[in-house]
């Protein structure tokens, strides 16, 4: 037989697929569903590398679950609004709508090459009015529902770019574009109120146990829930700016109150800014300290600083105890009271402020062990377990204890009619800011009335369509200076009134697309509740960990919102979860550190390992380190490049070859070239294998002989094996199974002395079968070679007509799985001295002779007697002598 051609044979299939539409699901269908779903992907332009893995491995699941006879739902679409398509817009004058619109229709036809079993006819994109026509309609149900409002928020503002930043695009304190001075300015926002489900989207993860550990672990971070008191400090009142009584503070670590050294407030807390109106000295410290911006990591990093306020707080348990108030700049106002007692023996922070401000330390817990009298901190706090020392009343106590003590003891106590301590849940989840100053954006659909204030905009008016006609010449929000768009009159009133020119935070987008794919042809709602009700949740979602957290979790948060909305009837969108690893590859440098791309280097294997140079000049190309693919270091391969090369099937092999799909695959130009040399060698193994399954029997055989039996038992025992790789996602493991069988089936076909003729009809009945097993086996990870092999097979008279992607998944023979033989370590006196192998039924007395017949046995006996023989089944023989 000839060479097997992807370059003719995959878009043929992918043709065929589509005209008999056999990867459309129908939401009447009657079979159980299957949901399998990776991270629709941003129309950058080009699918890369990464979304192939990503797709590739949701194909397969989606192959398999169908042939295993699922209805399964593998749609496809487009997360289409975003900040490049405004940056293509400034750079390149072309249109957002027609930028994104161009990426589409380009990368779908990438898609498409790839030979995915996707359903189009549900596709797409967000930034479709009839899909964000039913954003607006949930935003507004929301509105009313008190899941989102108006919350007056510090942000980012960039004066010259006139714009506000991502904590992510202040560098420095600098704007990231415009290199300005950042301002923090209060401005209105809208919000969804996130946190209103903060216990239960921390609770519920607990029965998410198709999901990561990992994953889950940074949801609960995130989420950050802790236990503490909230404990009011009395101030000394002849050192407040205006006599104020007291601070209030939060802490998870009240059993420290007798290591305290200051208290820290922050730069924005009342009490701060009321002593800066008086002290221009703190007035500059704090504009200082807030150059820095608001993001966490920035705040985490930056050296300690504070400035002594003049304010003294009163211990509350020792009236005469003062402790100093500063300003801090570690201390957040967004965080619990945007105040804290210091304790630096048991926290770090801490204790870099007070060894830079000379304020000391006291250790209150002594770890287990410790003598309490040598026991000091001096640079690393201590945050362990032990008991309690220098405390008074609670020395001696355990952390836990103490932590109880305290809460008690000022629980009861009341200062004016309040008690001093009280018990308190925060969590560390923000509600959720989705204004963004942006065009390219679902239009927030409001109305400000100068009369009415905020007027929704009436369901009839919906969708708020984004106008065309912007001009991106001036920075800042093109929506906002378009010169008629937002004039409008008031709904309610009729005054002159301005729509709402913040757009939405691209990640309300992709909080409900899943739910959107199960009926997208719904006009009038965003969802059919019974459909969606029936086909959610997602049974498998597949994607990059970069997402674990917020995409996840607003999308958990999104589906409540649905559900107290009416649009659905479940609370959590994705029963499995799965993060897959980067493709990966070396970098190639020249000797002017100029990095240079994979394909136009030639590596070769010498004696001296690996050597590259450059394919143009011969010149020598230094091997860098293997890194995430990425344009700055130039190791990037393109899809279109190994699909024009060696086909798509190939590509997908690959991917699915090397790694298990959630650890990180390097890219590898020879490994490429062995998984073409393997697509050869199972077209030619299934096409060698026609001449001899060809004289097999119509009706199964009443009998096997032992090769026929033993080719029965690699092709089912194969079976099981891909079976549960797959339902496991352990794709690598499948694909190892499935060379394994290659090889014992052309052991089989290439046995000497076995022309057709000669062959029993047993085995040639085996060999049909092993043949069709085969292709199937392999048809989810390479499908366009499975049904070349699949027709091949049927115009020999082999196999079944029709599509092997529509085939159902072969039986398993389950009984001739089990093992025949098994293998006992043969022991002396505990001491291992040889191995026996035993048919399986065999009884101890065949054991026990076969071990003892055994020379390493004899020698190890030196001709003593034996005195027994114990036997743990299936695993050990020891000979006692
Ligand atoms: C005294 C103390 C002693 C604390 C000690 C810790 C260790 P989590 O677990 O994240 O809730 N804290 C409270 N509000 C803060 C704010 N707005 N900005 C910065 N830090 C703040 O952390 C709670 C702890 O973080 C609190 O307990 C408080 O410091 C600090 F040995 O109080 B602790
Ligand atoms: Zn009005």
């Amino acid at each position: 037989s000839e060479r097997y051609n992807a370059r003719d044979a995959e878009p043929r299939w992918q043709r065929q697929w589509d005209e008999q539409a056999i990867f459309v699901s129908k939401n009447d269908d009657s079979r159980p569903k299957y949901y399998v779903l990776e991270m629709f992907p941003y129309p950058s332009g080009r699918i890369h590398i990464g979304h192939v893995r990503n797709y590739t491995l949701g194909d397969v699941l989606a192959r398999f679950m169908r042939a295993k006879g699922f209805n399964v739902l593998h749609p496809m679409g487009w997360d289409a609004f975003g900040l490049p398509a405004e940056n293509a817009a400034i750079e390149r004058k072309v249109a957002p709508k027609a930028w994104t619109y161009d990426n589409i229709a380009a990368m779908k036809k990438q898609l498409r090459s790839i030979g995915l079993s996707l359903d189009w006819s549900r596709e797409f994109a967000t930034c479709d009015p009839g899909y964000y026509k039913h954003q607006q309609k949930m935003f507004l149900d929301m509105l009313a529902a008190g899941l989102a409002e108006r919350e007056k928020r510090k942000l980012n503002w960039d004066p010259v770019d006139m714009t506000v930043l991502a904590n992510e695009q202040v560098i420095d304190g600098r704007g990231w574009r415009s290199g300005a001075v950042v301002e923090q300015r209060e401005m209105s926002q809208w919000v969804f109120k996130i946190t209103k489900y903060a216990q239960e989207l921390l609770s519920a993860l607990d029965g998410l146990d198709r999901w990561p550990d990992k994953v889950r672990l940074m949801q609960r971070n995130w989420i950050g829930r802790s236990e503490g008191l909230l404990i009011r400090f009395a101030l000394d009142q002849v050192t407040t700016p205006a006599g104020e009584s007291e601070l209030k503070i939060f802490t998870t670590r009240p059993d420290t109150l007798f290591g305290a050294k200051f208290m820290a407030i922050s730069s924005d807390h009342p009490l701060a800014q009321a002593a800066a109106a008086k002290n221009p000295e703190l007035a500059r410290f704090i504009a200082d300290i807030k150059k820095i911006g608001t993001a966490q990591e920035i705040i985490d990093t930056a050296e300690k600083q504070g400035f002594d306020t003049g304010i003294r707080a009163v211990h509350p348990f020792d009236p005469s105890w003062k402790l100093p108030v500063y300003v801090a700049n570690f201390v957040l106002m967004e965080y619990g009271t945007g105040a804290i007692f210091g304790c630096p023996a048991h926290d770090q922070r801490d204790l870099d402020f007070v060894n830079k401000y000379n304020l000391g330390n006291t250790p209150v817990v002594c770890p287990e062990g410790q003598d309490p009298k040598t026991f000091v901190i001096t640079d690393t706090a201590y945050d362990g377990d032990g008991r309690m020392i220098n405390s008074r009343f609670l020395d001696g106590m355990t952390i836990e204890q103490a932590k109880e003590e305290v809460a008690k003891r000022l629980e009861a106590e009341l200062r004016g009619n309040a008690p001093v301590g009280e018990r308190q849940v925060n969590f560390r989840l923000r509600d959720w800011g989705i204004s963004r100053q942006r065009y390219w954006g679902c239009p927030i659909p409001v109305i400000h009335c100068p009369k009415c204030d905020v007027v929704p905009v009436p369901d009839a008016d919906l969708p708020v369509v984004l106008p065309e006609d912007v001009s991106f010449d001036k920075p800042g929000n093109a929506l906002d200076h378009h010169p008629t768009w937002k004039h409008i009159t008031c709904p309610k009133c009729g005054a002159k009134a301005l729509r709402e020119t913040d757009t939405m935070d691209t990640f309300v987008d992709s909080s409900w697309y899943f739910a959107r794919f199960t009926d997208p042809w719904n006009e009038n709602a965003p969802t059919t509740p019974a459909v969606a009700n029936r086909m959610l949740p997602v049974d498998q979602y597949i994607g990059g960990v970069e997402h674990a957290i917020l995409h996840l979790l607003y999308s958990r948060f999104f589906t409540r919102a649905m559900k107290a909305t009416g649009h659905i009837a479940l609370d959590e969108p994705f029963a499995g979860m799965f993060t897959q690893g980067m493709v990966v590859h070396e970098t190639y440098q020249k000797a002017d550190g100029t990095w240079v791309q994979p394909a136009e280097v030639k590596v070769e294997v010498g004696g001296n390992g690996r050597r590259a140079t450059l394919l143009a000049t011969g010149e020598d190309i230094q091997i860098g380190a293997i890194e995430k693919m990425s344009k700055s270091k130039k190791n990037t391969v393109d899809p279109d490049d190994i699909i024009a090369t060696y086909g798509a099937d190939v590509a997908r092999w690959f991917m699915l070859s090397d790694s298990p799909p959630d650890r990180d695959v390097i890219w590898s130009d020879e490994r490429v070239q062995g998984a073409s040399r393997f697509v050869q060698r199972l077209w030619r193994l299934v096409n060698d294998s026609v001449e001899l399954g060809k004289i097999a029997p119509a009706t199964r055989p009443a009998a096997f002989g032992p090769d026929a039996a033993a080719l029965r038992k690699a092709a089912h025992g194969a079976l099981d094996k891909v079976t549960t790789g797959v339902e496991r996602l352990h794709f690598n493991v499948c694909l190892a199974h499935i060379r394994e069988f290659t090889n014992t089936f052309s052991e089989v076909l290439q046995r000497p002395g076995q022309p057709a003729a000669d062959l029993t009809p047993d085995l040639a009945w085996a060999i049909r079968e092993a043949s069709q097993i085969l292709v199937q086996l392999f048809s989810p990870m390479m499908p366009h070679l499975a049904e070349e092999c699949w027709q091949v097979l049927f115009q020999n008279g082999l196999g079944q007509p029709g599509l092997v992607s529509e085939a159902n998944w072969p039986q398993i023979e389950r009984d001739l799985l089990v093992e025949d033989s098994v293998t006992l370590v043969v022991q002396v006196n505990g001491k291992k001295r040889g191995e026996v192998t035993v048919a399986t039924a065999a009884q101890n007395p065949e054991i026990e002779a076969a071990a003892l017949t055994l020379d390493a046995v004899k020698l190890a006996l030196d001709g003593k007697p034996v005195r027994k023989v114990i036997i743990v089944p299936k695993r050990i023989v020891n000979v006692v002598g």
